[in-house]
């Protein structure tokens, strides 16, 4: 099908995009980027840490990207030089992929009254408060129709056994989107998050118990199926293209229907 995409029909042609997040070929962030670079945008990556980069390098490759840069984005400073790196090299940036989540170990299992100050404060900033500090910096770069994207997840709206702090981070996320989304309307930057089901990933497999979540959830879906990384792909290439131009500060989910549902008939009562 990609293949009968002509260059005309391309949704993204001549569109230049930064990502954040992508660890390794599972990331929801890799699912994206190559939803975007199949339709013709430009795609660029940055990575949190050192170890990662030999990492993001082949996967760079396969989207004829040479953009790769270093980016704690609990760093101003490093936020500052990546941005300035981007403008060099892009000139303009029109879609902006935030796909960026961390919280301690121990803040994704047990007692939820025990979460830590530190803890909380370390989830909130890596996890919601740098959609802020991105979408300031990218914002000098972004024409008017640009396009500001965050992964979410259920856990923000509705409770989610050991969650926890990272629940709190979502939902301020979340909120974070719909306030960025109705100040930066003004210059035309649309700013929307995707609710995605669960998925294994890097940041998944450290999660005791995921697979238990992924065939419960598989099992109680609509579709009877888990999504994937193309499934959000997919939805992130209408967020990134024109075909979204009137949609903004939305959620939409990307889970086979999950967030629908009341009662599971599967469930035994
Ligand atoms: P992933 O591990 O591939 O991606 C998480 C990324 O966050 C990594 O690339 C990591 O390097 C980056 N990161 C962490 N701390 C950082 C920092 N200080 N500075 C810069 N980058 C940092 O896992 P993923 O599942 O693809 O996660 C991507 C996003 O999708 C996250 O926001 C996650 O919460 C969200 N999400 C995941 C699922 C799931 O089930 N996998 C479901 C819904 C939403
Ligand atoms: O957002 C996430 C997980 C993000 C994440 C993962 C880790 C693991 C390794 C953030 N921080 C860390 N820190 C680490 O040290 N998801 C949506 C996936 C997820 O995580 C859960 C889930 C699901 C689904 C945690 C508990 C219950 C369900």
């Amino acid at each position: 099908m990609a293949e009968q995409i002509g260059e005309r029909m391309k949704l993204l042609e001549g569109k230049k995009a930064l990502i954040f997040g992508v660890a390794n070929q599972r990331s929801i962030g890799w699912g994206i980027a190559q939803q975007l670079h199949e339709h013709g945008a430009e795609v660029g990556y940055s990575y949190a840490m050192e170890a990662l980069e030999k990492r993001i390098y082949p996967l760079a490759e396969q989207t004829n990207s040479t953009f790769v840069e270093k980016c704690d984005v609990t760093s101003d400073e490093e936020i500052d030089e990546v941005f300035a790196k981007a403008k060099d090299h892009f000139g303009q940036i029109d879609i902006l992929v935030h796909s960026v989540a961390f919280a301690k170990q121990e803040d994704l299992q047990g007692r939820f009254h025990l979460s830590s100050r530190d803890g909380f404060a370390l989830a909130m900033d890596i996890s919601a408060y740098s959609l802020i500090a991105l979408s300031r910096a990218a914002l000098p770069m972004m024409p008017p129709g640009s396009s500001i994207m965050a992964m979410s997840y259920y856990g923000a709206e509705k409770v989610v056994p050991n969650y926890n702090t990272m629940a709190i981070a979502k939902s301020a996320l979340e909120s974070v989107t719909r306030y960025l989304a109705a100040d930066l309307g003004q210059e035309g930057i649309r700013v929307n998050s995707i609710s995605a089901g669960p998925i294994k990933t890097l940041a998944a497999a450290g999660i005791s118990g995921f697979r238990k979540t992924l065939s419960y959830v598989g099992e109680r879906t609509p579709l009877k199926r888990n999504v994937d990384q193309t499934d959000v792909g997919k939805t992130a290439l209408y967020l990134a293209s024109d075909l979204s131009s009137g949609v903004t500060g939305e959620n939409i989910y990307v889970d086979a229907g999950f967030n629908i549902m009341g009662m599971h008939k599967e469930d035994d009562m």
